[in-house]
């Protein structure tokens, strides 16, 4: 087998002079940044996870320990390692130990099965899996057994109980091997694309781009030494780790705390025991903490001034309710793993923090809004989102297909959003123009979903379309022509179970149709198909009309 390619990321030369003259790429790296933050801030707490908490200097020493000894077990600097741990403080020092021993971490969710962590191991050619032992009822070792034996993992490193494979703890080296920190124009890691065709592309992001977005992140939203940041949502993904979330407040000096899941009977006697100031959340769990909120009181809510919603839409309604409910300011955040990241800003009237998506990070984050021919839409009219800039990638990982697909000639990211873009240059998300299904933040493709149905014997042809939901914002609805009269619903959802996926990927609704097209149309696309189906169920027309 060849060696798949080493990630990198690469942009115009005159384009990365620009952004080095103007001070956004700095030549800072992360490994430079830990020392840097340990020297500055030996003792005051970087980390708080469960009854662990780890000074600035803790994690510096930790990090070196475990980077020697990935090292010692055999890696090579720009190897890549997939990383999924939950949220507690291995996710931290594994993901900085990666970081000084020059290894890229593969950041996969702790909702990742099976087949998606083969497909993230095999695209980026890992060497290495890290994994916990068993969280929420799920064996990852036993997951980490099958991935090893489809793929032909190096390693497994598990945090706790290692059974066969490397224990975390037990991970030494030499610090004196660790190599000389990367090239800050070199990729640091890959993150997991949302995907809105087929499987999960990997996004390459280089030290120089993704601290640049880190730093003016913290900037914007505020965070100082003082601020405690608790990360809620899986610490991996681009929002917490990077809009500011954890990356943020440790470059800020602030203080990190992870939560093991999201919810208020959780995250509220964590904000009140540790003081938190500010977290980040999807839509509906801010409707889920507005509602404890007004159930529980807002008491050990106290110290929390701010709150970060992004990933999926915010209903302005929803959002008018978020600062008097829960006594803290909203900033919306409209981001992408892929790069360009919006906020809404402290100065912004109230309408905009609640009516808009926010604005670009940075001034050379450049905005197209286009048709469906790349033609720009005139002023105040929604259009399909283009961007590029100092932080947005100009390719995806291996993916030459994608790329051509996703990408315009002259660099241009093609988002799939639909958006509007106010004289103030906020932005206004409407919709999107792709097939993906954004289920309370999680993005699902459409074609990966469908690719998995036409797996099953009993399945001839299937669709699969989002359905607004009152609760996840929307809900995904596969319509199944059925090859096996006899096949239900439920037998659908398990069979989906057992494919080893993600289980926000399964279909929430399972509806049986006799054909697709019945007008005389001869030839309709798979998209086309599915903003017909959408459309008809909407209507609420009887399964038999669709
Ligand atoms: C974030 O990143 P991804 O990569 O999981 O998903 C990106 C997509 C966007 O293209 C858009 O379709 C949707 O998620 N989205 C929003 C949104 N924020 C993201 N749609 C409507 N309103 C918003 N506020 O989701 C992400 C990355 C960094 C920061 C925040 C979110």
């Amino acid at each position: 087998m060849t060696e798949p390619a080493p990630p990198q990321q690469i942009w115009p030369e005159d384009r990365a002079a620009r952004y080095r003259a103007a001070g956004y790429w700095t030549g800072e790296t992360f490994p430079a940044l830990l020392r840097d933050r340990a020297a500055r801030h030996a003792t005051r707490t970087a980390v708080i996870g469960g009854e662990m908490r780890l000074s600035y200097e803790d994690l510096l020493e930790d990090a070196r320990r475990i980077g020697a000894g990935f090292l010692a077990l055999g890696l090579r600097p720009g190897d890549r390692v997939v990383l999924q741990l939950p949220n507690e403080p291995a996710f931290v020092q594994v993901m900085f130990g990666l970081f000084m021993a020059g290894l890229l971490p593969v950041f996969a969710l702790p909702a990742h099965r099976r087949t998606e962590i083969a497909h993230f191991a095999a695209r980026s050619g890992a060497k290495a899996l890290v994994v916990a032992d068993r969280r929420g009822g799920f064996d990852y070792r036993a997951m980490a057994r099958e991935v090893s034996a489809e793929v032909g993992l190096a390693h497994v490193v598990v945090a706790g109980e290692a059974e066969e494979f490397v224990p975390l703890g037990s991970l030494s080296g030499d610090p004196g091997l660790l190599p000389p920190d990367p090239e800050p124009s070199s990729v640091a890691f890959l993150q997991i694309s949302g995907g809105s065709t087929g499987l999960s592309k990997l996004i390459p992001r280089t030290h120089d781009d993704y601290l640049y977005s880190v730093r003016e992140s913290a900037t914007i939203c505020g965070l100082t030494e003082a601020s405690v940041y608790l990360a809620a949502l899986p610490a991996a993904h681009n929002f917490t780790l990077s809009s500011p979330g954890v990356l943020g407040a440790l470059h800020a000096g602030g203080t990190v705390v992870l939560a093991p899941d999201p919810n208020p009977q959780t995250a509220f006697p964590l904000i009140a025991r540790h003081g938190v100031t500010m977290s980040a959340l999807v839509p509906p769990l801010a409707l889920l903490w507005l509602d404890a909120a007004a159930a529980r009181g807002r008491d050990e809510l106290e110290s929390l001034t701010d709150l970060l919603v992004g990933g999926a839409r915010l209903p302005p309604e929803a959002a008018r309710r978020i600062g008097p409910g829960l006594g803290c300011r909203l900033t919306q955040v409209f981001g992408m793993a892929e790069g360009l990241v919006n906020y809404t800003r402290a100065e912004d009237p109230d309408e905009i923090v609640t009516g808009t998506q926010g604005r670009p990070i940075s001034p050379d984050d450049e905005i197209r809004l286009v048709d469906d021919q790349d033609r720009e839409v005139p002023e105040g009219t929604p259009g399909q989102l283009l961007t590029r800039g100092p932080y947005t990638i100009t390719a995806y990982h291996g993916a030459p297909e994608a790329n051509a697909r996703s990408f315009t000639a002259d660099g241009f990211y093609r988002t799939g959003d639909v958006v509007l873009r106010l004289p103030s240059g906020h932005l206004v998300v409407q919709g999107r123009a792709t097939d993906h299904i954004n289920r309370a933040g999680e993005k699902v493709s459409a074609e990966e979903i469908e690719d998995h149905l036409l797996g099953h014997e009993g399945v001839y042809d299937a669709i699969c379309v989002s359905i607004p939901d009152a609760e996840l914002g929307e809900r995904s609805c596969a319509f199944v022509i059925r090859r096996d009269p006899a096949l239900r619903g439920p037998q659908v959802k398990t069979w989906m179970r057992g494919r080893g996926i993600a289980s926000f990927k399964i279909p929430d609704e399972v509806r049986f149709v006799e054909a697709f097209e019945t007008t005389a149309a001869l030839k309709i696309s798979r998209r086309q198909l599915r903003a017909r189906l959408r459309a008809a169920a909407l209507e609420g027309e009887s399964d038999a009309d669709i």
